[in-house]
């Protein structure tokens, strides 16, 4: 599907927004922009940690990934800017929120997305197709994701297409709605879900030349007429990550980062019995050299009804099975 209208405008809401309300709005309309969230002199400082790596990384293979764009990953790894926009109070506040079902939240993907001059619009697509095209169904969310613009997100160089309100659609249902783009300024960040269509714009800006050796000059020169977008998204913990932290960042890295970081790379349990190491040891602490034990059913999934009356049922003594 490839077809959409412009014409609606997406709501944007101001920096001190509760996530509470990002939230709702994201469930309602699959989407949420919140304006001049980042501090610019951060975006700075990652900006310069990754060049390097933009500039190294290739071209994507198909029009999907795209021919003129460069997905640059491992961010947490390579730039420790990254680590506090992965962590953002607003961020962490929304994902916790919106998934709040889940027994745990996990980071799920870093990657900067820079759609270079001479970009096609990007199918629209749902991002929980990752999951070998799996129906959760309309209600049960698995992705809570985020779109930290780190340049400008114009109509004209690739600013993302959002369907709002798609989530609960099929495709068919949905071949009628208007789109959007989400137009931003450099530091506001868009909160997508993992069910409603979206898709990177077109690059249509005059931008930089394309011939070889464009690549020469200062990085104000080499990027000129790209859109720049930091995709950080956050899944239940009970999946598969897209971006395998556990390799993305190497153990000797990890050790170095903070608790709260490492658990939301995956360092804890994703619920009850997934993700321990050896003899039931938690995660965290293995990274540490530690043996504390994974938590039990009853201590993981706090909130979760099903898995008390399963810990209450194990408390109480019973015999053995009848018939056996
Ligand atoms: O870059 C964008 O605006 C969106 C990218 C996207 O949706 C994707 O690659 O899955």
């Amino acid at each position: 599907m490839r077809t959409y209208h412009a014409g609606v405008g997406l709501h944007h809401f101001a920096p001190d927004v509760e996530p509470a309300e990002v939230s709702d709005h994201l469930r309602r309309f699959g989407y949420a922009i919140v304006d001049d969230v980042a501090d610019q002199a951060l975006l700075d400082r990652l900006e310069s940690e990754a060049m390097g790596f933009i500039e190294a990384s290739a071209a994507g293979r198909d029009a999907y990934d795209g021919h003129f764009t460069r997905r640059t990953g491992a961010l947490v790894a390579r730039c420790p800017a990254s680590r506090r926009l992965v962590m953002h109070p607003l961020a962490v506040g929304v994902a916790g929120h919106f998934l709040g079902h889940a027994s745990a939240v996990q980071l799920h993907l870093t990657q900067i997305i820079s759609v270079e001059p001479g970009e096609t619009a990007q199918k629209l697509h749902r991002d929980e197709m990752a999951f070998d095209f799996f129906d959760f169904g309309a209600d049960y969310h698995v992705q809570c994701n985020t779109m930290w613009a780190l340049t400008d997100f114009t109509a004209d160089n690739g600013a993302t297409w959002i369907l709002p309100g798609t989530s609960g659609l099929d495709d068919e249902a949905a071949r009628g709605v208007s789109g959007a783009q989400a137009e931003m300024g450099r530091g506001s960040v868009l909160f997508y879900d993992g069910k409603v269509l979206h898709g990177a714009g077109a690059n249509r800006s005059a931008g930089a030349n394309r011939s070889a050796g464009a690549n020469r000059g200062n990085e104000a020169s080499r990027s000129a007429g790209v859109r720049r977008g930091v995709n950080i998204t956050y899944a239940v913990g009970w999946v598969r990550q897209e971006e395998n932290q556990y390799l993305a960042c190497p153990p000797e890295i990890a050790r170095t980062l903070d608790d709260d970081l490492l658990r939301m790379m995956g360092y804890t349990q994703g619920a009850f019995a997934l993700g321990y190491v050896g003899d039931q040891t938690d995660p965290l602490a293995a990274l540490r050299g530690g043996t504390a034990k994974a938590k039990t059913i009853g201590a993981i999934a706090e909130h979760n009804q099903q898995a008390q009356q399963f810990a209450s049922d194990i408390d109480d003594a019973y015999g053995e099975p009848e018939g056996c």
